[in-house]
């Protein structure tokens, strides 16, 4: 025993791109330490046994924390409070993040969760681990919701929004990145430059978080950082984590110029609209560029207007689809392009209209991959009420949000033939893409496979006719032609991943 008060933090696994330590209990690390607890970080991707190890870590633990994404995460957190609460019942056990800042009500009904810290979490837990050291009450701890001695739940009231540059830096000191690189493949750093998007789209949870304010650091902090981190732990690629890196340009060209004259080479990346990317000059695009930027992320989710109305989008135009396209190819930046089907209001048309939409961008400019998925409605998104009316069932428990991985939830708009369509025209989609693309990079490719596979796929996506799709069972066989790439970093996923993000 270290004699210090011991807090335990533990990241359930989950699917997706390795994106090295979670920065959400490094963060949460970082004022712990600074008050003299003693924190440990169970990571399940260094700890593959990790219900032994946090069995053994509470022991002589304060409380155990437990970060929660919607989907795979849920089981895991729910296996390990379950064994923890019949081990110990007496440990505070403590939930956080996005699912259960969304979800509060229903995640706190579980008889294995204590407490909820909803939204940024830095100052509740430190305040909250701070009560419970010195055997106080849990009352009045702003942004913390938790069940009384009576079993009553208890919300307290919101905490503000903290400034970024207010909070201590995370504590990267707890996580080698050469251990990550070891189960991962990558020396990668994860970094997050500002929080918030100042956009309101109907199907996504910023707002509800961030309450639309954009909040990021300096220049100077996030270069004076980069220089440091990089060579330190010798960071070969950085996922930036912010909402919409480019809300503020001046700031994103200062910090790639700041970055270049440092003279560190690194890769990174970021997700951004394409509203802020098109009003950028070619000059400052390329300036991301050899700043070591090498992939963009866009939520652009359709290419037809009245969708992206519906979809309170309307920030977005096709146009500036194109001129992020052309304007990252000039830079030699890859793009993915995430792309929402199914949307309630989406007619059959304007699907097809975004699939060919969307593949004449990707035959001009080869740095454009997509990521298309069918509409996921996650806990809390601003249009549920809607959603309800036309008939869709919101997951009733947290482990029902746990099953509900990317396309395989069920729309009443989208079921039997219809669904069968959607999922076999975005496949031919993918499909039509991904031949292209392999042709481009092999030459004596070009003629035999676009004349065997590619022209009975434009024809198909021409026609909308899928049945009998020969060519996806070819394709298949041949070597996952069909790709999918993560947005936050343009990595290929495997087949079975869908979950992007
Ligand atoms: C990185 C990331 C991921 C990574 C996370 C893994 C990793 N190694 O980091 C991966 C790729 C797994 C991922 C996946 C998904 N993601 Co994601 N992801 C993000 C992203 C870009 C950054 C998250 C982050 O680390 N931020 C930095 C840290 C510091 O902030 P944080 O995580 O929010 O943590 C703070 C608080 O939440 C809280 N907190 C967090 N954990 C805990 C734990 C405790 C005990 C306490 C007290 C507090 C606390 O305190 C932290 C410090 O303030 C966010 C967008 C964003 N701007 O945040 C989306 C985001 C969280 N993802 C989102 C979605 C929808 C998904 C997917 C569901 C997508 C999908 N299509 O399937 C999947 C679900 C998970 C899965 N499939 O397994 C949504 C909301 C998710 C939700 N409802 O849970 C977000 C908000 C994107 C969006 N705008 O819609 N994602
Ligand atoms: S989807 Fe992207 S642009 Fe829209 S509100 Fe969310 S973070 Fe902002």
């Amino acid at each position: 025993m270290s004699g210090k008060d011991k807090v335990v933090l533990f990241y359930p696994p989950y699917d997706g791109p390795p994106l090295g330590a979670p920065l959400s209990l490094l963060c949460l690390a970082s004022p712990l330490l600074q008050a003299g607890f003693e924190v440990k970080l169970i990571d399940n991707l260094l700890a593959p046994d990790y219900e032994t190890t946090i069995l053994r870590e509470i022991e002589d633990a304060l409380l155990l924390g437990i970060s929660v994404l919607t989907g795979p995460h849920i089981g895991a957190a729910v296996r390990v409070a379950k064994a923890v609460k019949k081990r110990k019942p007496s440990l505070p056990v403590v939930f956080g993040g996005w699912h259960a800042s969304l979800a509060t009500e229903q995640t706190l009904r579980e008889p294995f969760v204590d407490a909820i810290v909803r939204g940024q979490g830095e100052l509740t837990l430190l305040e909250l681990t701070q009560r419970i050291a010195q055997g106080g009450e849990w009352h009045g701890v702003r942004g913390l919701s938790f069940k009384d001695g009576s079993g009553r739940v208890v919300h307290e009231a919101e905490r503000r929004v903290a400034d970024i540059n207010t909070l201590p830096a995370p504590a990267y000191h707890l996580a080698d990145p050469g251990v990550y690189a070891a189960a991962s493949g990558i020396r990668q750093l994860a970094y997050t430059s500002s929080v918030g998007c100042p956009y309101q789209c109907n199907y996504c949870t910023d707002q509800v978080f961030y309450k639309r304010r954009f909040n990021a650091y300096r220049v100077d902090r996030v270069v004076n950082d980069l220089s440091e981190l990089v060579p330190r732990y010798e960071i070969d690629h950085v996922p930036l984590f912010d909402s919409n890196f480019l809300v503020d340009r001046k700031r994103a060209v200062a910090i790639a110029k700041g970055i270049i004259a440092a003279g560190i080479k690194f890769q990174w990346d970021f997700q951004t609209s394409t509203d802020f990317l098109a009003l950028m000059s070619e000059e400052d695009v390329r300036l991301l560029a050899e700043s070591g930027v090498h992939h963009i992320g866009f939520g652009t989710e359709s290419a037809s207007q009245e969708v992206l109305v519906l979809m309170n989008k309307r920030f977005q135009h096709v146009e500036q689809m194109v001129e992020t396209a052309r304007k990252t190819h000039l830079a030699g930046i890859h793009v993915v392009f995430n792309i929402i089907l199914g949307y309630p209001g989406e007619t059959e048309a304007q699907r097809q209209h975004t699939f060919r939409v969307m593949s004449e961008i990707a035959k001009d400019y080869s740095n454009v991959s997509f990521s298309p998925n069918i509409f996921t409605p996650y806990p809390g998104i601003p249009i549920w009420p809607q959603l309800r009316e036309m008939g869709v069932r919101e997951p009733q428990s947290l482990e029902e949000w746990e099953t509900l991985a990317l396309g395989t939830n069920v729309l009443p708009w989208l079921r039997g033939e219809d669904l069968r369509r959607l999922r076999r025209s975005l496949d031919y989609f993918l499909l039509n893409n991904q031949i292209r693309k392999v042709t481009k990079k092999i030459p004596w490719a070009k003629r035999s496979v676009r004349r065997i596979l590619g022209a009975p796929v434009r024809w198909r996506i021409g026609k909308s006719r899928y049945s009998f799709p020969w060519e996806l069972w070819v394709s298949r066989a041949v070597e996952k032609v069909v790709t999918r790439r993560s947005l936050l970093t343009g990595q290929p996923l495997a087949e079975r991943t869908q979950e992007v993000c």
